[in-house]
C-alpha cells in the first residue's frame, strides 16, 4: 500500500523552497528523549503503510491522520511503519518513533503506538498541503504517569455526548487517558439508571442556575465508552455519595429523612447540604448497589469512583467502607476523594487528592495511591487570569497557564497520576468549557507524561506556541493566552 498526497485539496499552498530551514519538531507533551538529526523528510507523493493491521487503535489513528492531510495510499512512496516489538524498556505506553529516509514507529502495545501516531501528527502540519516535511528525529518516549486525566463535570451543567466526541480526541492528541466524568451532584443526574428512572426524570431535567439540563441514556454512555476506548481514553464514571446527592432526594424523596431534606432539586452553588440517610441502610444500600450494577455494566474502567467529598456525618466513613466493599466485590477498584481516607478500605482503593493543604500521610500510610488535583494548581474552573469570572475559592489570582504547569507530583511518591478537574458551575457551553481547558490542558498533559527535571516553561510555551493549528483545526475555542502571545 502507497499513499499519494490527494487531490482536491481546496486551499493549496505553494510547495517549500528547497533552501527553507529544515523543520522544528514540536512536541507536546515534551517526549522522554528526542535527538534532532540534519536534514528533512520530504514526502511529496505518497507514503506507504506497512503493519497498520497489526495494531487496530494506531491503524485507525493513523488513517485518520492521513485522511485529514488527503494523503491516499496508492502510488510510489515513502515508507512508513509500524511495528509491535518485545522492547521491555518502552514498557506498556512507550515508543519510538524514528524519521530518517522513511518513518518508523514501533511499540510494545497499541497504545504506544497509538501515542507514537499522536506525535508523528504534531511534527506534521495541522492542514493538508501539497507536500510535507519532517524533521529527522528520532524520539524514543514513555510517560512518567499513568493516569494522565481531566475530571468533568457534566452534573452541574451538561454537557452533551458531540462535545465529549470532540473532547476525547483533543485530550488524544496530547496522550491523556483518563476522562472522569462527575455524572452526579446536587444539581443533576445525568446517567439513565433503568431501575430508578425517575433520577433521570427529574434529576436529569435539572442544572445549575444559567447551566444546561439533560442526561446520558445507557446506549448514548456505551457508544462513548467505545468511541474514547478506540482513542486510548478509559472513561472513568463518578456517582458523588453520601453527599451531593439533593438530585437523587429530589426523585426518590425515601432516600432522605423526612426531618432534613428539602426534596425540590436545587440550582444554586453551595455545596455539603445533602446527604443519603444513612439511618435507613435498608433504603439507601439496595439504592447503591442497583446503582452500581448499571453504571459498571457501561463503564469496563478497573476504577470507578464513589465521590465522597465534603460531607460531615457520624456515619460517613461506614458509608464509604461499604460501598467501597461493594465495588470490590464487584471486580473492581474505587476511587474516593480524600476524604474517604478516614474509611476502612482495601490499600488498593484510590485517594483523589484536591485541597493543597491535605495532610497526606496517614493516606500514604495506608498505602492508598494517588491521584493528584490539587486545586490551585488544576481546579481549571478556576479562571485563566485573576479576575475572570467564575470560581476562585481555591486561588483568588486564579490558575493560569504558568501556575498549572508549574505543580511537580514528584514529591507525592505513591501518586499515580495527575487529573485536572473542570467543574461547571460557572461554565455552561461548549465554548465557555474549551476557554477554560485550553490551552492549560496541553501543560496538564505535559505535567503528567514528561519528566519534572526535563521540563520548563519557555520550551513549552514554544512548542505549544507552534501547534496552535492543530487546536485551530479541532476547531477549540481556546483561551488567548498572552503567555503564547495569543491575546
Ligand atoms: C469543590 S473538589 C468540590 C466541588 C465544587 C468545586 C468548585 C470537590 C471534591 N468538591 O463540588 O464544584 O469545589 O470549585
Amino acid at each position: 500500500m502507497a499513499l499519494v498526497v490527494g487531490a482536491g485539496c481546496a486551499h493549496r499552498v505553494p510547495a517549500v523552497a528547497a533552501d527553507a530551514p529544515a523543520p522544528v519538531a514540536h512536541v507536546v507533551p515534551l517526549p522522554r528523549s528526542m535527538e534532532t538529526r540534519p536534514g528533512e523528510l520530504r514526502i511529496s507523493a505518497a507514503v506507504a503503510v506497512e503493519g497498520g493491521s497489526a495494531a487496530p487503535m494506531a491503524g485507525r489513528a493513523l488513517a485518520e491522520l492521513l485522511a485529514t492531510l488527503h494523503i491516499a495510499t496508492t502510488g510510489a512512496a515513502t515508507p512508513l511503519r509500524l511495528q509491535l516489538v518485545d522492547d521491555a524498556a518502552l514498557g506498556e505506553e512507550g515508543y519510538r518513533l524514528v524519521v530518517d529516509d522513511a518513518i518508523h514507529l514501533s511499540a510494545r502495545t497499541d497504545i504506544g503506538l497509538l501515542h507514537a501516531v499522536q506525535s508523528l501528527r504534531q511534527l506534521l502540519p495541522a492542514n493538508a498541503g501539497p507536500e510535507y516535511r519532517l524533521p529527522r528525529v528520532a524520539i524514543v518516549d514513555a510517560p512518567a504517569y499513568r493516569w494522565r486525566g481531566l475530571s468533568l463535570d457534566v452534573a452541574r451543567s451538561f454537557l452533551p455526548v458531540e462535545y465529549l466526541e470532540k473532547h476525547i480526541d483533543r485530550m488524544a492528541l496530547f496522550k491523556l487517558n483518563r476522562l472522569h466524568l462527575h455524572l452526579t451532584d446536587d444539581q443533576g443526574w445525568r446517567i439513565e439508571i433503568k431501575r430508578h428512572p425517575k433520577l433521570v426524570e427529574i434529576g436529569g431535567a435539572s442544572a445549575v442556575e444559567g447551566g444546561r439540563a439533560g442526561y446520558y441514556t445507557q446506549e448514548q454512555l456505551k457508544h462513548l465508552v467505545a468511541y474514547a476506548q478506540a482513542r486510548g481514553v478509559t472513561l472513568v464514571p463518578e456517582i458523588d455519595m453520601p453527599g451531593h446527592v439533593q438530585a437523587a432526594l429530589a426523585s426518590y424523596n425515601e432516600l432522605a429523612c423526612n426531618d432534613v431534606a428539602n426534596l425540590s432539586t436545587y440550582s444554586g452553588v453551595e455545596v455539603g447540604f445533602s446527604v443519603f440517610c444513612l439511618e435507613k441502610p435498608e433504603v439507601v444500600y439496595p439504592f447503591v448497589r442497583d446503582v452500581l450494577e448499571e453504571v459498571l455494566a457501561i463503564f469496563p474502567s478497573r476504577e470507578i469512583h464513589i465521590g465522597g467529598d465534603e460531607i460531615k456525618h457520624p456515619l460517613y466513613a461506614d458509608f464509604v467502607a461499604r460501598t467501597a466493599a461493594m465495588v470490590e466485590a464487584m471486580g473492581r477498584t474505587p476511587i474516593v476523594w480524600e476524604e474517604g481516607s478516614v474509611a476502612a478500605m482495601k490499600p488498593d482503593a484510590l485517594l483523589q487528592l484536591w485541597n493543597d493543604g491535605y495532610a497526606i500521610d496517614a493516606a500514604v500510610a495506608k498505602g492508598h495511591p494517588l491521584i493528584l488535583s490539587p486545586c490551585s494548581y488544576l481546579y481549571i474552573d478556576h479562571g485563566n487570569y485573576a479576575g475572570q469570572p467564575g470560581a476562585d475559592w481555591c486561588r483568588a489570582e486564579g490558575v493560569p497557564l504558568a501556575r498549572v504547569y508549574g505543580f511537580d507530583p514528584t514529591p507525592y511518591r505513591t501518586a499515580v497520576g495527575v487529573e485536572a478537574a473542570l467543574w461547571t458551575e460557572f461554565v455552561h457551553t461548549d465554548a465557555a468549557a474549551d476557554d477554560h481547558l485550553w490551552p492549560r490542558l496541553a501543560a496538564v498533559a505535559e505535567v503528567a507524561w514528561s519528566p519534572a527535571e526535563r521540563r520548563g516553561y519557555a520550551g513549552f510555551l514554544r512548542r505549544m506556541g507552534a501547534l496552535r493549528p492543530h487546536l485551530d483545526a479541532l476547531g477549540i475555542h481556546y483561551h488567548a493566552e498572552p503567555d503564547l502571545g495569543w491575546a
